[in-house]
């Protein structure tokens, strides 16, 4: 029997974020046959999905003479600028077309409020406001967080950590991961990662 109690949290697995996307990560196409193969283990399967406002504040567009991979600070602190990337409805921001899920249950959004940003699936990026993942996952009887996607410096790395802070066991599963690193942000990650208690598999 595939346990009940467990998920596997699949994390922005779209066009965007794949070679020749807007936002590549290197190597993100990788994720998505070891993902389609891991699926199958679990009973309970969430997808995530980047999914922002043209005029999203984590564009370096929106910010006059700013380029992208830049920081800037903004009231809830430092926003990396990105190129714009995963702006609704368009075809950068779809799931990757050879994601294989059919028994995914919930996609959640994250990104959509245009003054904050959310690499976290649980909680944006001012630190305050849930995405109401925590709780349904709760109600659905989760104990245990399987992470997955891309990026594992970013949006990976930020749910694992939210994920652990909501009172879950987490691990993030590396081979179904690629990372952007940027700055020495992957190995940061792993060391945030391990500092909190969520395992490496
Ligand atoms: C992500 C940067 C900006 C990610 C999303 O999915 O890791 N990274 N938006
Ligand atoms: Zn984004």
């Amino acid at each position: 029997m595939k346990p009940m109690d467990e998920v596997l949290l699949v994390i922005d697995v779209q066009n965007d974020f794949m070679p020749g996307g807007a936002l590549a990560v290197p190597l993100g196409d990788e994720v998505v046959p070891a993902i389609n193969a891991l699926a199958g283990k679990f009973a309970q399967v969430v997808l995530t999905q980047d999914w922002h406002p043209a005029g999203h504040v984590s564009f370096a567009n929106n910010h006059a003479g700013r380029q992208p991979f830049e920081t800037v600070a903004l009231p809830y602190g430092e926003q990396v600028l990105w190129p714009t990337h995963c702006v609704q409805e368009t075809p950068g921001a779809a799931l990757h077309a050879g994601l294989h899920i059919p028994h995914a249950q919930a996609v959640v959004r994250k990104g959509y409020h245009g003054d904050v940003d959310s690499y976290s699936a649980f909680l944006e990026a001012d630190r305050k406001t849930p995405t109401g993942l925590a709780g349904y996952l709760r109600d659905k009887g989760v104990r245990r967080v399987h992470c997955v996607g891309l990026a594992t410096d970013f949006c990976v790395a930020w749910s694992a950590l939210d994920a652990k802070a909501a009172g879950f066991d987490v691990c993030v599963i590396e081979h179904a991961c690629r990372a952007i690193d940027l700055n020495g942000s992957l190995a940061n990650a792993w060391a945030s990662l391990s500092a909190a208690g969520v395992s490496r598999e």
